[in-house]
């Protein structure tokens, strides 16, 4: 057997800690612990609760510890664009906000006095959303400059992780593509648009690329955790993971990977910065081995997750899904990418007034609301598939569903149905498994990102649609 490796994956709505190691050409998981994240409302903002995150990956590590199961590299992910500042002692300045708040309302217009969106897509390649990084800061620097003028290093999320564990401080460089302050050609900061956005350009490390050994816990760390391990930088944006870890090895296949959001696209080798690509919204990630996500973010399971908030958390996703399944006659479509679905006070209502503004009949039970989302998604999924494939002027016959919105039966047969492709679904922890293999490369266990996509078609059960679903809609 290979080395013990561990990926800490947290999403917006969870965690978990994930052992990986090789064992006969397979690569073998093992969850050892799961636990639940969400936003939490302060002084009328959305934010992060990053102590608790922290607690919540030292209870993980300890319980690897706990059962004699000590992993020799680890190495964190987390959602994208959402960022902390450090002060002079290493302090965290302020509170982490969430991209869900609304603090960066309309400052898009203050970014385009500076740079208009034509120029600044042609420079960073991302697409546009109120959340991304550099809404964020311009919103910090309008509302509390104070706080940014004490800053003295910015950090992602996992970097800030892995600067608790390693005392390293490092930015990574898949995670700060997300930042969209990111230049495609350079693979490193755009620090002449940081500049003319009036942001302070010291505080942005020099950015590396994923894949590496970064350093050993602290001494510290490894007491208080009861072992020593070393931390690996992996493809820390939690889809250029996902994606890492595609079971395709075809170049030509598109993907989603699906939990939170949708995230819909290919992988291409050069970033694709037409005025078509960005007038479709599609955005050209940083990945692994410098590779670029080619995508767009379709609203996803978040509409899902928020629905059960509202209803109750004894409705599992299989049992909305099935309630989803005996609606499906149910005739409303909502517009998946619109942003009234971004944060609404209740999921329920928002669909519903999108369903009475478009004259369409409004749904009521759990059932109908949920048939409406997934039929809906699927449809959303149909309209970036043909926007992709004019937009590369090229046409696509697979579809590859990875993560855990993977699990969703219903909604990968709606997809194989409206996209007309075939469809393979899984594996559900692929941002876990895109993490480990990350590892992996670093210490060369696995050479290549060939292998360690073969490896992930080898290792994990992966299920076919065919668009000749038996899905029946009126
Ligand atoms: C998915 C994801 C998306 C990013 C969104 C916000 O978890 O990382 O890639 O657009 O969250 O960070």
């Amino acid at each position: 057997m290979k080395g013990l490796y561990l990926a800490i994956d947290i999403g917006a709505s969870s965690g978990r800690h994930i052992l990986g190691h090789l064992d006969n050409g397979k690569l073998i998981l093992e969850e050892i612990y799961r636990f639940k994240n969400a936003m939490t409302n302060k002084n009328g903002h959305k934010v992060w609760d990053i102590d608790y995150l922290f607690e919540q990956i030292k209870i993980g590590l300890k319980m690897c510890n706990v059962l004699g199961k000590k992993p020799e590299y680890i190495s964190i992910d987390t959602w994208a664009v959402d960022y902390c500042l450090l002060d002079e002692k290493d302090e965290l300045i302020g509170d982490v906000y969430a991209y869900r708040d609304n603090r960066t309302k309309d400052i898009d217009l203050e970014v385009e006095k500076i740079i208009d969106s034509e120029s600044l897509y042609r420079r960073t390649g991302i697409q546009k959303q109120p959340f991304n990084t550099i809404y964020q800061l311009m919103a910090l620097k309008l509302q509390e400059e104070e706080s940014l003028k004490k800053a003295k290093t910015f950090l992602m999320l996992p970097d800030y992780f892995q600067f608790k564990l390693t005392g390293v401080k490092a930015n990574e460089y898949t995670n700060a593509s997300s930042t969209g302050l990111v230049d495609p050609d350079t693979k490193n900061w755009d620090y002449g648009l940081i500049k003319d956005l009036g942001l302070p350009e010291e505080i942005f490390l020099h950015l590396r690329k994923p894949g590496v050994i970064l350093s050993d816990f602290t001494k510290e760390m490894a007491e208080e955790i009861g072992f020593r391990a070393k931390v690996c930088m992996c493809a820390s944006h939690d889809t250029a993971s996902a994606i890492l870890a595609l079971p395709s090895i075809k170049s030509d296949a598109l993907y989603i990977s699906s939990g939170t959001w949708s995230l819909f696209g290919c992988e291409n080798l050069s970033p694709y910065l037409t005025d078509a690509a960005r007038k479709c919204n599609f955005t050209n990630e940083g990945g692994f081995n410098y590779r670029f996500r080619f995508l767009k973010n379709i609203m996803g399971l978040w509409m899902i997750q928020e629905l059960r908030r509202e209803f109750g958390e004894e409705y599992t996703f299989s049992k909305i899904c099935e309630l989803a399944r005996e609606n499906l006659d149910f005739p409303s479509i909502v517009d998946v990418n619109s942003n009234e679905f971004l944060a609404p006070e209740s999921m329920s209502e928002a669909i519903k007034d999108f369903c009475k503004n478009t004259k369409q009949q409004v749904p009521e039970s759990l059932g109908e609301l949920a048939a409406v989302v997934y039929k809906s998604l699927a449809r959303g999924y149909r309209k970036a598939k043909e926007e992709i494939e004019e937009l590369l002027a090229k046409k696509f016959s697979e579809l590859y569903i990875i993560g855990g919105g993977s699990q969703a039966d219903l909604l990968n047969e709606l997809t194989a149905l409206e996209t007309g492709l075939t469809v393979f679904a899984g594996p559900s922890e692929a941002t876990a498994v895109g993490n480990l293999l990350a590892s992996m490369m670093a210490t060369g266990d696995v050479l290549s990102l060939l292998e360690a996509r073969e490896l992930v078609r080898k290792s994990f059960e992966i299920k076919r649609y065919e668009f000749k679903s038996n899905v029946k809609i009126a």
